[in-house]
């Protein structure tokens, strides 16, 4: 690690106050050009830790940029990792206030619920699937913190890779007898069709997403709970928000979720 831990602690407050006042930033990387991997990671885990102390509580995990067309549209090549908190949940069919956001963007998911923890290293679909209770169809709401989304990918980890609402809804279906990779998602906005794609879009299929999450825990002498609830990235690129918009989101075989910004 480069950063010491005062200068950790507040990026992680900066990025919060950002997130919680609804206002931009610089990617911090601008001021801290030495800033590595496990920097990036510790001031996340800084941001959780003040959301923890507030009472806030972890309502799941999420992978980011796990989608060709994601990792092209932000100019990147490799999957980020962040977490979810109770504030961030918006219920099925229920609203997020945009004055509350800065820039949001929404991405058609598909989430996972584990029965069963998850360790790596070595950790593969096979054993995702195996300590999966069940899929449903997610909307996450992105909101980077950065200015006109303008980022390198050190600071969207530190940034908990954009994270900010999310919802979980449809039909929670086991995912045995399911071809995770070939179902097929349609993302609507006021009632037209604005993205397309199958569960393959995230890396070849979704569960290999998780498999990365339980990996990188691993990396860090670390396992995914039984009982966590993991979006597995968006299957098409992220698309932008208007006051009034009003999205659903329909995965084949597991009903639709919905939002509504205003
Ligand atoms: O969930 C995501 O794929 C977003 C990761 C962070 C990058 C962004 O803000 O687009
Ligand atoms: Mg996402």
């Amino acid at each position: 690690m480069n950063l010491d831990k005062a200068t950790i602690e507040r990026l992680a407050e900066h990025l919060e106050a950002c997130q919680l006042e609804a206002r931009d930033t610089l990617k911090i990387t601008d001021e801290h050009p030495q800033m590595d991997w496990d920097d990036a990671y510790a001031i996340q885990a800084a941001i959780l830790a003040r959301k923890l102390a507030r009472g806030e509580r972890v309502s799941g995990l999420k992978c980011g940029l796990t989608s060709h067309a994601k990792m092209k549209q932000m100019g990147v090549d490799m999957p980020v990792f962040g977490f979810l908190v109770d504030g961030f949940n918006v219920a099925d069919g229920g609203e997020a206030r945009m004055s509350e956001l800065i820039h949001p963007k929404v991405e058609p998911e598909i989430c996972f619920l584990l029965k069963r923890a998850l360790r790596g290293p070595g950790c593969h679909i096979g054993a995702v699937l195996a300590a999966t209770d069940c899929v449903m169809p997610g909307i996450e709401v992105i909101d980077s913190r950065y200015r006109d989304f303008k980022f390198d990918l050190k600071s969207v980890i530190a940034d908990n890779t954009s994270a900010s609402r999310y919802v979980v809804g449809g039909r929670a279906m086991r995912p045995d007898g399911l071809d995770l990779r070939t179902l097929g998602v349609v993302l609507e906005k006021n009632g037209e069709i604005v993205a397309l794609g199958a569960g393959a879009a995230v890396l070849g299929h979704p569960a290999a997403a998780v498999a990365m999450l339980a990996n990188h825990f691993g990396a860090r002498d670390q396992e995914i709970p039984a009982g966590t609830m993991i979006m597995s990235g968006g299957l098409s690129e992220a698309v932008s928000v208007a006051a009034g918009d009003h999205f659903n989101l329909r995965v084949q075989h597991l009903g639709s979720a919905s939002i509504r910004f205003v």
